[in-house]
């Protein structure tokens, strides 16, 4: 499951100019010891993009994952692109979360950088049919337009993979436009709300249990604020991907 998908995510970012940075080994592919669940990272430069990742998890039967993040240059103040996919083999059970995640939740914002994804709630209901959020605040860094769904195969596999890449397409849409526009909010406001989005995300992701038990705590917490949400552990005034060369 999601490998048809990271393979169309990463084309998508191939053609657009994304080189691959060189990972450390222990990020770039880990396998726990007890489970055998392999998690696989990457990390992309994209024109445009202070950072790209992409995570997938294979847990077998167990729990399929693929996880992404998109954080636009400071100087751009679009939304930061998440796509949020879970398959629980077992008991048939898809979550699946794609969000253009807003910096702020002002209206004249949303009006400016939501169309598109307004009209994929259209063309795809059955992937709007969440109840309330258990760990994150519905009104920080999630749009009223997410798609957000619980459902099963029939979803996974048939719905899932046209709304992914219309999602993708639209996403891609508001960021070229958005290079040729003026921001509305200055580049120290993004890189402020940029690195509260990693600090919000590091406290409340409800992935982090789920890492500990399959990978132990030494590598979860060393993912968790190298990789996937650097800017919560560091002083927002440093680049934080420096230190990672291109492959
Ligand atoms: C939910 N995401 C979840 C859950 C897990 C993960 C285990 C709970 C599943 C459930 O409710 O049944 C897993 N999250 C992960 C993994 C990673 C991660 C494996 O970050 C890292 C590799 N989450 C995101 C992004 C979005 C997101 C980018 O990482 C936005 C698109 C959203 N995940 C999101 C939401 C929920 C969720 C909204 C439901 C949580 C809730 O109900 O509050």
């Amino acid at each position: 499951m999601f490998d048809t998908l990271l393979e169309e995510l990463h084309e998508s970012i191939h053609i657009r100019g994304g080189r691959s940075m060189l990972l450390p080994k222990d990020i770039s592919s880990f396998r726990s010891q007890k489970s055998k669940s392999l998690i696989r990272n990457w990390l992309w430069s994209v024109p445009g993009f202070r950072r790209w990742r992409v995570t997938r998890l294979d847990a077998g039967e167990r729990l399929q994952v693929l996880n992404s993040v998109a954080y636009p240059e400071y100087i751009y103040d679009h939304p930061i692109m998440g796509i949020d996919l879970l398959w629980f083999g077992k008991t048939g059970k898809l979550v699946a979360v794609l969000d253009f995640q807003p910096l702020v939740q002002e209206k004249a914002y949303l009006d400016r950088h939501f169309k598109d994804l307004k009209s994929l709630n259209v063309q795809f209901p059955s992937l709007v049919n969440h109840g309330p959020m258990r760990s994150f605040d519905p009104h920080q860094y999630f749009s009223p337009w997410l798609l957000l769904c619980r459902g099963g195969f029939e979803l996974a596999n048939n719905t899932l993979p046209h709304a992914f890449t219309s999602f993708l397409e639209c996403y891609w849409k508001l960021h070229l436009e958005s290079l040729g526009k003026k921001s509305k909010l200055s580049s120290s406001m993004v890189e402020d709300l940029q690195a509260n989005y990693d600090i919000y995300s590091a406290e409340r992701d409800p992935a982090h249990g789920l890492f500990y038990s399959y990978f132990g705590k030494t590598w979860t917490d060393k993912f968790v604020s190298e990789f996937l949400f650097p800017c919560s552990i560091k002083n927002t005034s440093l680049e934080p991907d420096r230190s990672y060369q291109e492959e």
